[in-house]
């Protein structure tokens, strides 16, 4: 019964109008990222403000930075999303000890991030961290462990009667997200709904955000809010989406923006013979003006300058950060 529910979910299926290949940059310090949404020819696919592939190899990093306005969604890539590595294993033995934190070198895939209030830990593997920086965070992202960390961070943007709450974290261990599988289609649901698996996130700006992984011959039908603006970013292999004489196929790095207007979902599909990849993500579109100078978004040029006000006289949000610099930015001399 499942597979015929999930066979005839999705009426009309959105079709791929815009398709982008994110081409590594430099970001942070020394950190390479690929910018999808963001960059110059798409600065805002309400309410997404950037989606980045990054990648960090020690020392390199995001040390001590602001946000206000908006929240930050970060991802860490499993090395190994089939086979059960070691380092999946230990951190989640470990956490059960509370020694996670003691272990940080064993972590494949792991961020460290400290903030100006003591709020720290480790984002490893599989891990998400939900931040919302609201009225104001400063914090650092550093790679917690040898080697290169991969991940992805998707900014969403929060609305004007958000915009300046108390900031908010919602962070998920791999072992405790949502998953499903069905048919040779498998999901991690990040935020939202997905094959009945469903997310504890809470989203301020409604979103969904789900970790797709098709079989060869596999075939997926997911629904989507129709007034939401949606994409796909791909994560491996190569993915085949929409449906009829408009649907396309595309390889990893590559983001594709849905049409919006009729349409009730997507459909997607793999017809390789290696599994395929991606993040389908959605969001209800905010409608509002949009004011951005870097970590700072707001509706207005004037809440920006008022901004930049509070970040350097430290007040509004931002007191805590008169006196406080990040241990990994101390050691590493930044
Ligand atoms: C930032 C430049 C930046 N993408 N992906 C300017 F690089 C950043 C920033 C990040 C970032 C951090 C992680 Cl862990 C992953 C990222 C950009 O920190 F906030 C500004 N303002
Ligand atoms: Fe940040």
């Amino acid at each position: 019964m499942p597979d015929r529910e999930n066979s005839c979910v999705v009426r009309e299926s959105r079709q791929v109008v815009r398709k982008f290949l994110a081409r590594p940059q430099h970001e942070g310090v020394g950190a390479i990222v690929r910018r999808s949404i963001g960059r110059f020819e798409l600065k805002y696919f309400d309410p997404f403000l950037a989606l980045d592939e990054f990648s960090v190899t020690a020392p390199a990093g995001f040390p001590d930075h602001p946000h206000r306005g908006f929240e930050t969604v970060t991802y860490m890539l499993q090395q190994d999303p089939k086979g059960t590595s070691w380092a999946m294993v230990v951190p989640n033995i470990l956490d059960l000890f509370g020694l996670k934190n003691c272990f940080e070198i064993f972590l494949q895939g792991s961020v460290l991030h400290e903030d100006f209030e003591g709020h720290k830990g480790t984002i490893a593997a599989g891990d998400l961290q939900w931040m919302t920086a609201g009225r104001g965070i400063v914090h650092s992202e550093m790679p917690a462990a040898q080697g290169t960390q991969k991940g992805l961070q998707l900014w969403i943007n929060l609305s004007s009667k958000h915009k300046m709450i108390e900031p908010r974290y919602q962070e998920i261990s791999s072992k405790d997200i949502a998953e499903a599988s069905n048919d040779g289609v498998k999901v991690r649901v990040i935020a939202g709904e997905a094959l009945g698996a469903k997310s504890p996130v809470y989203t301020r700006t409604p979103t969904m955000y789900l970790d797709f992984t098709l079989e060869p011959g596999a075939r997926l039908q997911q629904p989507i809010p129709a007034s939401w603006n949606a994409f796909v970013y791909v994560l491996d292999g190569e993915g085949g989406f929409g449906s009829g004489s408009k649907a396309v196929t595309a390889l990893a790095h590559h983001l594709l923006l849905l049409s919006s207007g009729g349409g009730d979902g997507l459909e997607a599909w793999n017809k390789t013979a290696k599994p395929a990849r991606f993040i389908l993500v959605g969001g209800q579109p905010l409608g509002e003006p949009l004011a951005q100078l870097g970590p700072f978004v707001m509706n207005s040029e004037e809440e920006i300058d008022q901004a930049i006000d509070d970040f350097e006289k430290c007040v509004n949000g931002f007191e805590k950060a008169r006196h406080w610099r990040s241990e990994s930015g101390i050691s590493l001399g930044f």
